[in-house]
Formats: C-alpha cells, sequence, structure tokens
C-alpha cells in the first residue's frame, strides 16, 4: 500500500519474480527462500501487485525473520518482518 493508502500495481519482476522473500530461523540454520504465486512466466513489461501469494511451508517451529524485496519504478525497496511458527 502506497503512503496516501492506495493499493501498489506496479511491482515491476527483479530475476523474474514480483518479489523474493528470504526467511532465517533463529537457528541460525534454516533458509527458505520464497517467491509469489504467478499464472505464467513473467516478462519485463508485467506489473504486479496489490496482492502477492506466497506458499510459506516452514520446516520447523520457532521465529523466522524475514526480509522482502520488491521493485517500483526501478527501486528497490526491502523490508523486514518477524514470523513466530507454533509446533
Ligand atoms: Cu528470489
Amino acid at each position: 500500500m502506497k503512503a496516501d493508502g492506495t493499493p501498489v500495481t506496479e511491482l515491476e519482476p527483479v530475476m523474474g519474480a514480483f518479489s523474493h522473500l528470504v526467511a532465517f530461523h533463529a537457528d541460525g540454520k534454516t533458509v527458505l527462500h520464497i517467491h509469489p504465486k504467478t499464472a505464467h512466466r513473467l516478462t519485463d513489461a508485467d506489473r504486479g501487485g496489490p496482492q502477492l501469494d506466497f506458499q510459506f511451508c516452514a520446516p520447523k517451529p520457532g521465529f523466522f525473520r524475514l526480509f522482502v524485496q520488491v521493485q517500483i519504478a526501478g527501486e528497490q525497496k526491502f523490508a523486514p518482518f518477524g514470523v513466530i511458527v507454533k509446533p
């Protein structure tokens, strides 16, 4: 969502995906790298958003620190957040 509250629909493909999501488990060893589902192979002309659907299959419970990467107007943006996976 943009600062004015409107949905983002201008996500640009980066390395073939509208987003890259990397998750690091608190164990310091487990790392996941996830891309959103798309209906077709993306081209540079495709634009995405506002919704991206990821399938996060945690291999173990615990805390994951995630970093999401997207690109808008040629500028890459990164955001961290955390998820606790219960047993
Ligand atoms: Cu990726």
